[in-house]
Protein backbone atom coordinates (compact mmCIF):
# COMPACT_ATOMS: atom_id res chain seq x y z
CA UNK A 1 0.00 0.00 0.00
CA UNK A 2 1.25 3.38 -0.87
CA UNK A 3 1.64 5.98 2.16
CA UNK A 4 3.31 8.68 1.69
CA UNK A 5 4.04 11.86 4.56
CA UNK A 6 0.48 13.61 3.17
CA UNK A 7 -1.41 11.00 4.69
CA UNK A 8 -0.56 11.04 7.98
CA UNK A 9 -0.75 14.86 7.81
CA UNK A 10 -4.08 14.88 7.03
CA UNK A 11 -5.33 11.59 8.14
CA UNK A 12 -6.31 10.24 4.84
CA UNK A 13 -5.69 6.64 3.48
CA UNK A 14 -4.59 7.74 0.07
CA UNK A 15 -2.50 10.57 -1.25
CA UNK A 16 -4.79 11.43 -3.59
CA UNK A 17 -6.47 14.40 -3.82
CA UNK A 18 -9.38 15.50 -6.37
CA UNK A 19 -9.42 18.75 -8.09
CA UNK A 20 -11.93 21.40 -7.24
CA UNK A 21 -13.33 22.17 -10.06
CA UNK A 22 -15.67 24.69 -10.74
CA UNK A 23 -19.67 24.12 -11.17
CA UNK A 24 -18.59 20.48 -11.27
CA UNK A 25 -16.90 19.59 -7.79
CA UNK A 26 -20.10 19.78 -5.07
CA UNK A 27 -20.51 18.40 -2.11
CA UNK A 28 -21.68 14.18 -3.07
CA UNK A 29 -18.60 14.07 -5.16
CA UNK A 30 -16.08 15.16 -2.49
CA UNK A 31 -17.70 12.71 0.00
CA UNK A 32 -17.58 10.03 -2.89
CA UNK A 33 -13.46 10.57 -3.12
CA UNK A 34 -13.56 11.28 0.48
CA UNK A 35 -15.15 8.13 1.51
CA UNK A 36 -13.32 6.23 -1.06
CA UNK A 37 -9.72 7.14 0.62
CA UNK A 38 -8.40 10.12 -1.49
CA UNK A 39 -9.21 13.65 0.09
CA UNK A 40 -12.59 14.90 -1.34
CA UNK A 41 -12.75 18.65 -2.54
CA UNK A 42 -15.38 20.95 -3.03
CA UNK A 43 -15.09 24.00 -5.02
CA UNK A 44 -16.84 27.39 -3.77
CA UNK A 45 -16.37 28.33 -7.84
CA UNK A 46 -17.80 31.96 -7.91
CA UNK A 47 -21.11 31.45 -6.22
CA UNK A 48 -21.81 32.78 -2.84
CA UNK A 49 -21.75 31.91 1.02
CA UNK A 50 -25.06 30.18 0.75
CA UNK A 51 -24.35 27.51 -2.34
CA UNK A 52 -20.69 26.78 -0.11
CA UNK A 53 -22.47 26.02 3.15
CA UNK A 54 -25.39 23.54 1.40
CA UNK A 55 -22.53 21.80 -0.24
CA UNK A 56 -20.45 21.62 2.99
CA UNK A 57 -23.50 20.52 4.81
CA UNK A 58 -24.01 17.59 1.89
CA UNK A 59 -20.35 16.69 2.30
CA UNK A 60 -20.33 16.25 6.63
CA UNK A 61 -23.49 14.55 5.99
CA UNK A 62 -22.13 11.86 3.37
CA UNK A 63 -18.71 11.17 5.09
CA UNK A 64 -17.17 11.53 8.30
CA UNK A 65 -13.52 11.85 6.41
CA UNK A 66 -11.68 14.87 5.81
CA UNK A 67 -12.50 17.17 2.91
CA UNK A 68 -11.40 19.97 1.30
CA UNK A 69 -12.50 23.65 0.03
CA UNK A 70 -11.33 24.94 -3.11
CA UNK A 71 -11.68 28.61 -3.50
CA UNK A 72 -10.93 30.49 -6.67
CA UNK A 73 -8.82 33.74 -5.65
CA UNK A 74 -10.72 35.65 -8.84
CA UNK A 75 -14.32 34.98 -6.96
CA UNK A 76 -16.51 37.59 -6.67
CA UNK A 77 -16.95 36.49 -3.36
CA UNK A 78 -13.73 35.33 -2.53
CA UNK A 79 -13.80 37.75 0.88
CA UNK A 80 -16.74 36.00 2.12
CA UNK A 81 -15.86 32.30 1.25
CA UNK A 82 -12.84 32.42 2.76
CA UNK A 83 -14.95 33.79 6.25
CA UNK A 84 -16.96 30.75 5.78
CA UNK A 85 -14.26 28.23 5.29
CA UNK A 86 -12.95 29.56 8.78
CA UNK A 87 -16.45 29.57 10.38
CA UNK A 88 -17.07 25.67 9.54
CA UNK A 89 -13.81 24.72 10.41
CA UNK A 90 -12.89 23.18 6.96
CA UNK A 91 -10.05 20.72 7.58
CA UNK A 92 -8.60 21.57 4.04
CA UNK A 93 -8.33 24.58 1.88
CA UNK A 94 -7.11 24.82 -1.70
CA UNK A 95 -6.69 27.61 -3.48
CA UNK A 96 -6.54 28.16 -7.16
CA UNK A 97 -5.63 31.00 -9.73
CA UNK A 98 -3.76 33.71 -7.96
CA UNK A 99 -1.83 34.61 -4.44
CA UNK A 100 -3.91 33.34 -1.25
CA UNK A 101 -1.50 35.15 1.46
CA UNK A 102 -3.74 37.71 2.06
CA UNK A 103 -6.44 35.13 3.76
CA UNK A 104 -3.54 32.66 5.18
CA UNK A 105 -3.48 34.20 8.82
CA UNK A 106 -7.14 34.01 9.05
CA UNK A 107 -7.12 30.49 7.66
CA UNK A 108 -4.24 29.24 9.75
CA UNK A 109 -5.72 30.87 13.19
CA UNK A 110 -8.97 28.68 12.34
CA UNK A 111 -6.59 25.69 12.03
CA UNK A 112 -6.92 24.98 8.41
CA UNK A 113 -4.37 23.13 6.90
CA UNK A 114 -3.91 25.52 3.29
CA UNK A 115 -2.70 24.19 0.47
CA UNK A 116 -2.61 26.53 -2.54
CA UNK A 117 -2.47 25.13 -6.12
CA UNK A 118 0.47 27.02 -7.57
CA UNK A 119 2.30 27.29 -11.13
CA UNK A 120 5.20 28.44 -10.84
CA UNK A 121 8.53 28.27 -8.78
CA UNK A 122 8.13 32.06 -7.23
CA UNK A 123 4.60 32.05 -6.26
CA UNK A 124 5.21 28.19 -4.28
CA UNK A 125 7.95 30.32 -2.50
CA UNK A 126 5.76 33.23 -1.85
CA UNK A 127 3.14 30.78 -0.03
CA UNK A 128 5.70 28.92 1.82
CA UNK A 129 6.21 32.32 3.46
CA UNK A 130 2.99 32.97 3.84
CA UNK A 131 2.43 29.98 5.73
CA UNK A 132 1.13 27.30 3.63
CA UNK A 133 1.03 23.87 4.80
CA UNK A 134 1.73 22.28 1.25
CA UNK A 135 1.66 23.37 -2.39
CA UNK A 136 -0.24 21.52 -5.26
CA UNK A 137 1.99 22.17 -8.11
CA UNK A 138 -0.01 22.18 -11.02
CA UNK A 139 1.00 22.24 -15.02
CA UNK A 140 -0.93 23.19 -17.81
CA UNK A 141 -1.61 19.28 -19.00
CA UNK A 142 -4.50 20.26 -16.46
CA UNK A 143 -8.02 21.22 -17.11
CA UNK A 144 -9.07 25.00 -16.74
CA UNK A 145 -7.03 27.69 -15.45
CA UNK A 146 -3.25 26.77 -16.62
CA UNK A 147 0.15 27.96 -16.08
CA UNK A 148 3.11 28.44 -18.62
CA UNK A 149 4.47 25.21 -17.34
CA UNK A 150 4.35 21.08 -17.52
CA UNK A 151 4.18 18.81 -14.75
CA UNK A 152 7.43 17.02 -15.60
CA UNK A 153 9.28 20.65 -15.54
CA UNK A 154 7.45 22.39 -12.85
CA UNK A 155 7.39 19.45 -9.79
CA UNK A 156 11.14 18.93 -9.33
CA UNK A 157 11.48 22.67 -9.38
CA UNK A 158 9.13 23.42 -6.89
CA UNK A 159 10.33 20.48 -5.00
CA UNK A 160 13.65 21.64 -4.67
CA UNK A 161 13.00 25.49 -4.22
CA UNK A 162 10.52 24.36 -0.67
CA UNK A 163 10.66 22.60 1.59
CA UNK A 164 6.69 21.80 2.54
CA UNK A 165 5.25 18.93 1.30
CA UNK A 166 4.49 19.17 -2.91
CA UNK A 167 1.41 17.39 -4.34
CA UNK A 168 1.68 17.23 -8.28
CA UNK A 169 -1.49 18.15 -10.46
CA UNK A 170 -1.95 18.32 -13.66
CA UNK A 171 -1.91 15.26 -16.70
CA UNK A 172 -2.15 12.56 -14.39
CA UNK A 173 -4.70 9.94 -15.05
CA UNK A 174 -4.02 6.98 -13.43
CA UNK A 175 -0.96 5.10 -11.51
CA UNK A 176 1.42 5.40 -14.09
CA UNK A 177 1.17 9.19 -13.38
CA UNK A 178 0.69 8.69 -10.08
CA UNK A 179 3.93 6.77 -10.07
CA UNK A 180 6.23 9.37 -11.78
CA UNK A 181 4.92 12.20 -10.24
CA UNK A 182 6.53 10.39 -6.60
CA UNK A 183 10.02 10.02 -8.90
CA UNK A 184 9.92 13.55 -9.48
CA UNK A 185 9.57 14.22 -5.87
CA UNK A 186 5.99 14.99 -4.87
CA UNK A 187 4.34 13.08 -1.66
CA UNK A 188 0.84 12.87 -3.38
CA UNK A 189 -1.35 13.82 -6.77
CA UNK A 190 -4.44 15.90 -7.86
CA UNK A 191 -6.49 14.23 -10.44
CA UNK A 192 -9.97 16.55 -11.81
CA UNK A 193 -10.71 15.32 -15.19
CA UNK A 194 -10.44 11.35 -14.30
CA UNK A 195 -13.28 12.63 -11.64
CA UNK A 196 -15.07 14.12 -14.33
CA UNK A 197 -17.12 10.87 -15.51
CA UNK A 198 -17.45 9.69 -11.94
CA UNK A 199 -20.44 8.52 -10.94
CA UNK A 200 -20.77 10.21 -8.27
CA UNK A 201 -20.08 13.37 -10.90
CA UNK A 202 -22.99 15.62 -11.18
CA UNK A 203 -21.94 17.40 -14.14
CA UNK A 204 -24.27 17.21 -17.44
CA UNK A 205 -24.24 14.30 -19.33
CA UNK A 206 -22.81 16.12 -22.18
CA UNK A 207 -20.01 17.12 -20.62
CA UNK A 208 -19.49 13.95 -19.23
CA UNK A 209 -20.06 12.35 -23.47
CA UNK A 210 -17.42 14.74 -24.60
CA UNK A 211 -14.37 13.30 -21.86
CA UNK A 212 -15.49 10.04 -23.01
CA UNK A 213 -15.03 10.80 -26.39
CA UNK A 214 -12.22 12.81 -26.26
CA UNK A 215 -8.41 12.27 -27.40
CA UNK A 216 -5.01 13.22 -26.99
CA UNK A 217 -5.95 15.99 -28.88
CA UNK A 218 -8.55 17.02 -27.93
CA UNK A 219 -8.05 19.95 -26.09
CA UNK A 220 -7.03 24.00 -26.49
CA UNK A 221 -5.77 27.07 -24.73
CA UNK A 222 -8.00 29.51 -24.73
CA UNK A 223 -8.02 33.27 -23.12
CA UNK A 224 -4.11 34.04 -22.97
CA UNK A 225 -5.12 37.72 -24.29
CA UNK A 226 -6.86 38.71 -21.67
CA UNK A 227 -4.48 36.91 -19.13
CA UNK A 228 -6.57 33.93 -18.09
CA UNK A 229 -5.61 30.71 -20.03
CA UNK A 230 -8.19 28.13 -19.81
CA UNK A 231 -7.71 24.39 -21.09
CA UNK A 232 -11.09 22.97 -22.39
CA UNK A 233 -12.35 20.40 -25.45
CA UNK A 234 -12.15 21.73 -28.69
CA UNK A 235 -16.02 22.24 -29.89
CA UNK A 236 -17.24 24.99 -32.34
CA UNK A 237 -17.15 27.75 -29.37
CA UNK A 238 -13.99 27.51 -28.09
CA UNK A 239 -12.03 27.07 -31.65
CA UNK A 240 -14.62 30.39 -32.27
CA UNK A 241 -12.86 31.79 -29.18
CA UNK A 242 -9.85 31.59 -29.86
CA UNK A 243 -10.02 32.46 -33.42
CA UNK A 244 -11.79 36.01 -31.73
CA UNK A 245 -8.83 36.25 -29.76
CA UNK A 246 -6.28 36.67 -32.96
CA UNK A 247 -9.08 38.89 -34.11
CA UNK A 248 -9.75 43.00 -34.28
CA UNK A 249 -12.80 41.96 -31.55
CA UNK A 250 -12.44 44.37 -28.35
CA UNK A 251 -11.49 43.04 -25.32
CA UNK A 252 -14.52 44.20 -24.21
CA UNK A 253 -16.30 41.93 -26.37
CA UNK A 254 -14.20 38.80 -26.05
CA UNK A 255 -14.52 39.06 -22.51
CA UNK A 256 -18.45 39.13 -23.17
CA UNK A 257 -18.06 35.77 -24.58
CA UNK A 258 -17.31 33.77 -22.08
CA UNK A 259 -19.36 34.72 -19.64
CA UNK A 260 -21.03 32.25 -18.21
CA UNK A 261 -20.02 29.61 -20.10
CA UNK A 262 -18.26 27.36 -17.68
CA UNK A 263 -21.73 27.09 -16.18
CA UNK A 264 -23.54 26.65 -19.39
CA UNK A 265 -21.19 23.67 -20.03
CA UNK A 266 -21.56 21.72 -16.54
CA UNK A 267 -24.97 22.63 -15.65
CA UNK A 268 -27.03 22.99 -19.02
CA UNK A 269 -24.25 20.94 -21.10
CA UNK A 270 -24.87 23.47 -23.99
CA UNK A 271 -22.66 22.95 -26.65
CA UNK A 272 -23.04 25.83 -28.49
CA UNK A 273 -21.75 28.25 -25.87
CA UNK A 274 -20.32 26.45 -23.05
CA UNK A 275 -16.43 25.96 -22.00
CA UNK A 276 -15.41 22.55 -21.74
CA UNK A 277 -12.54 22.52 -18.98
CA UNK A 278 -10.38 19.38 -19.82
CA UNK A 279 -6.97 18.09 -19.33
CA UNK A 280 -5.17 16.74 -21.54
CA UNK A 281 -5.27 13.08 -20.43
CA UNK A 282 -8.74 12.78 -21.61
CA UNK A 283 -7.71 10.61 -23.85
CA UNK A 284 -7.46 8.20 -20.80
CA UNK A 285 -10.75 8.57 -19.88
CA UNK A 286 -12.93 5.69 -21.34
CA UNK A 287 -15.59 4.67 -19.35
CA UNK A 288 -17.87 5.68 -15.67
CA UNK A 289 -16.81 4.47 -12.65
CA UNK A 290 -17.54 5.23 -9.13
CA UNK A 291 -15.34 7.68 -7.21
CA UNK A 292 -14.13 4.61 -5.14
CA UNK A 293 -13.43 2.08 -8.22
CA UNK A 294 -11.62 4.88 -9.68
CA UNK A 295 -9.46 5.60 -6.24
CA UNK A 296 -8.67 1.79 -5.78
CA UNK A 297 -8.01 1.53 -9.19
CA UNK A 298 -5.20 4.09 -9.75
CA UNK A 299 -3.64 3.47 -6.46
CA UNK A 300 -2.76 -0.19 -7.02
CA UNK A 301 -2.13 0.38 -10.81
CA UNK A 302 0.76 2.61 -8.56
CA UNK A 303 1.74 0.18 -6.32
CA UNK A 304 2.37 -2.20 -8.85
CA UNK A 305 4.55 0.22 -10.99
CA UNK A 306 6.52 1.60 -7.58
CA UNK A 307 6.71 -2.41 -6.23
CA UNK A 308 8.72 -3.39 -9.68
CA UNK A 309 10.20 0.12 -10.54
CA UNK A 310 13.78 -1.33 -9.51
CA UNK A 311 13.96 -3.39 -12.71
CA UNK A 312 16.16 -0.37 -14.05
CA UNK A 313 18.44 -0.22 -11.67
CA UNK A 314 21.44 -2.71 -12.26
O1 LIG B 1 -7.74 27.48 -10.77
C1 LIG B 1 -7.55 26.48 -11.41
N1 LIG B 1 -8.41 26.05 -12.36
C2 LIG B 1 -9.55 26.71 -12.74
S1 LIG B 1 -10.18 28.10 -12.07
C3 LIG B 1 -11.42 28.10 -13.16
S2 LIG B 1 -12.65 29.30 -13.20
C4 LIG B 1 -12.08 30.45 -14.31
N2 LIG B 1 -13.00 31.08 -14.98
C5 LIG B 1 -12.67 31.99 -15.88
C6 LIG B 1 -11.34 32.32 -16.10
C7 LIG B 1 -10.39 31.66 -15.43
C8 LIG B 1 -10.75 30.70 -14.52
C9 LIG B 1 -11.32 27.03 -13.99
N3 LIG B 1 -10.28 26.26 -13.72
N4 LIG B 1 -6.44 25.73 -11.21
C10 LIG B 1 -5.45 26.10 -10.26
C11 LIG B 1 -4.39 26.94 -10.86
N5 LIG B 1 -3.92 27.99 -10.30
N6 LIG B 1 -3.80 26.74 -12.03
C12 LIG B 1 -2.89 27.73 -12.19
C13 LIG B 1 -2.97 28.52 -11.07
C14 LIG B 1 -2.25 29.69 -10.72
C15 LIG B 1 -1.87 30.60 -11.68
C16 LIG B 1 -1.22 31.77 -11.30
C17 LIG B 1 -1.96 29.94 -9.37
C18 LIG B 1 -1.32 31.10 -9.01
C19 LIG B 1 -0.97 31.99 -9.98
O2 LIG B 1 -0.37 33.12 -9.57
C20 LIG B 1 -0.39 34.18 -10.47
C21 LIG B 1 -0.11 35.45 -9.75
O3 LIG B 1 1.05 35.88 -9.87
O4 LIG B 1 -1.03 35.94 -9.08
Amino acid sequence: MIKSPICEMLNIKYPLFQGGMAWIADGELAAAVSNAGGLGIISAMNLDGDYLREQIRIAKEKTNKPFGVNIMLMSPHVASVAKIVAEEKVPVVTTGAGNPSAYMEMWNEAGIKVIPVIASVAMAKKVERAGAYAVIAEGGESGGHVGDLSTMALVPQVCDAVSIPVIAAGGIGDGRGVAAAFMLGAVGVQMGTRFLVAKECNVHQNYKDKVLKAGDISTIVTGKRLGHPVRSIKTPFSKGYLKAEYSAVSDEDLEAMGVGALRLAAVEGDEKQGCFPCGQIAGMVNREQTSEEIVTEVMAEAEKILGGANIWVK
